[in-house]
């Protein structure tokens, strides 16, 4: 085989071999269509898919109330999908470095509700917003269940 082929072979990277990890975070209360298209196509864009879903007290510390589904009953029905290799409780904001590096996530995906909220970790990982679903969210489900919509 001529140099140049050996010398293509030796510089693949490792990084290719192995599988890539993708982490996606949220809260996941009420659990709806929006939250599985998000989870579908964080899982698509790599070969093993970590969930972080929002502890209760970072919930009602973000956004002042508490989630109609306790982190546990949260956490069970994420972990359930077929699409999630591993879920977890985020117990902080602050420590979403800490998390991406834990669980060797090469890329982190969000909802682009988030857009640009996370760039300060393209250093550790790839940062990727992907589109909202339109016209669902949990906020509306509940109005819409509690007859005040
Ligand atoms: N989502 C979506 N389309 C919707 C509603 C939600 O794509 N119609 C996405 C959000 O963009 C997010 C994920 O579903 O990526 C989870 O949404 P939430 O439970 O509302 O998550 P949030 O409370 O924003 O928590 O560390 C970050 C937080 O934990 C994110």
């Amino acid at each position: 085989m001529p140099a140049h082929h050996e010398t293509a072979t030796s510089t693949v990277a490792p990084h290719d071999e192995r599988p890539r990890t993708v982490i996606t975070f949220g809260t996941f209360d009420v659990f709806h269509v929006g939250h599985l298209r998000v989870i579908e196509r964080a899982a698509g864009l790599g070969d093993r898919l970590v969930v972080g879903v929002s502890a209760d007290a970072l919930n009602l510390r973000k956004k002042g109330r508490e989630p109609v589904f306790s982190e546990g009953e949260r956490l069970a029905i994420v972990a359930a999908l077929k699409p999630v290799d591993e879920a977890f409780l985020e117990e902080s904001l602050e420590l979403k470095r800490d998390y991406i590096v834990r669980y060797g996530a090469d890329v982190l995906v969000m909802g682009d509700d988030w857009a640009g909220r996370f760039d300060e970790f393209r250093d550790v990982c790839e940062v990727v917003y992907l589109p909202r679903t339109p016209a669902i969210s949990t906020t509306a489900l509940i109005e819409k269940i509690s007859g005040t919509s």
